[in-house]
């Protein structure tokens, strides 16, 4: 008898996985954490339910939100990520040597622990490399009272339920704008626009009066079902989000990173809407 996996994020509609194995489970101090060996994405990690990554498609994902902002900003000396306890986004971010420091604000210790066990390729060192600080709490309090100024902040919040809701709301949008330095970026995943389509217009309804350039990206990540993902963009100036394709071509050349995704060309098509999103704004 095999077991499936049926995740829970919408009411009408769900997509399963075939369980091989479950590797871990438990309920944390925060959520529901299940990583499991799969028949289709490899080893896939769910919290509350929601798929959050998979080994076969992750790299998508993780690349699309560290180096489209990192590469249009392109001498992040500073990051600041929120959430992403897989380690996934960490790993992607420290391929940039022009990044002096991450600081990486994850709420529920027992991801970090339990990935770094059950999906090492995600982080791949990452939280021993020095550059790397971790700081375990809730971004939006971290936002509200941190000290420091950053040249990138991502983040890579759960869905907007339970312990990510608070990383949609207007507070925790103040809060970014208090922490980014002038000419920095904010870039956060936003959800599957087709399946989620108030995430898309509510974000910026919340980001525009905070910040002069808001824009949206998108990527398609198979694991996150109904079509193309969205992450939102903001910044005091649109500046980087204009850059010409031949500036990401020699930055992205002189970097040395070796993608499996992202590529400069993408990078400027992936601000290209679809229509009905581009109503919905
Ligand atoms: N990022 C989670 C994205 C969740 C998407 N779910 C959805 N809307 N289908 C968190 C983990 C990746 N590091």
């Amino acid at each position: 008898m095999s077991e499936w996996f049926d995740e829970t994020l919408h009411d009408a509609y769900h997509q399963g996985f075939k369980i091989r194995e479950v590797l871990f489970e438990s309920k944390t101090e925060h959520q529901h954490l299940i990583i499991f060996e799969s028949g289709s994405f490899g080893r896939v990690m769910a919290l509350d339910g929601i798929i959050q990554t998979t080994e076969r498609d992750e790299f998508i994902y993780h690349e699309m939100l560290a180096h489209t902002p990192l590469f249009a900003h392109g001498n992040a000396k500073n990051v600041l990520i929120i959430g992403g306890g897989d380690g996934g986004l960490l790993r992607e971010v420290l391929k940039h040597p022009e990044v002096e420091s991450v600081v990486q604000v994850e709420i529920d210790q027992a991801v970090i622990d339990m990935c770094v066990e059950y999906l090492p390729n995600h982080s791949a060192g990452a939280y021993d490399n020095p550059r790397a600080e971790i700081v375990i709490g809730d971004g939006i309090d971290f936002v509200k009272q941190c000290s420091r100024q950053f040249d990138v902040i991502l983040s890579d919040s759960t869905d907007p339920i339970g312990p990510g809701e608070v990383l949609f709301t207007s507070p925790f949008y103040q809060g970014i704008q208090r922490c980014l330095k002038s000419g920095g970026i904010f870039a956060a995943q936003n959800g599957v626009a087709f399946m989620q389509p108030d995430e898309v217009s509510t974000t910026h309804k919340r980001l525009s009066p905070l910040f002069a350039d808001t824009a949206f990206y998108t990527a398609a990540v198979p694991s996150y079902v109904g079509g193309i993902m969205t992450f939102a963009w903001a910044s005091d100036s649109s500046a980087a989000r204009e850059l010409d394709l031949a500036t990401l071509t020699s930055r992205f050349m002189n970097s040395g990173i070796q993608t499996r995704y992202y590529n400069p060309a993408l990078h400027m098509g992936a601000f290209a809407l679809p229509q009905y999103l581009v109503d919905s704004l």
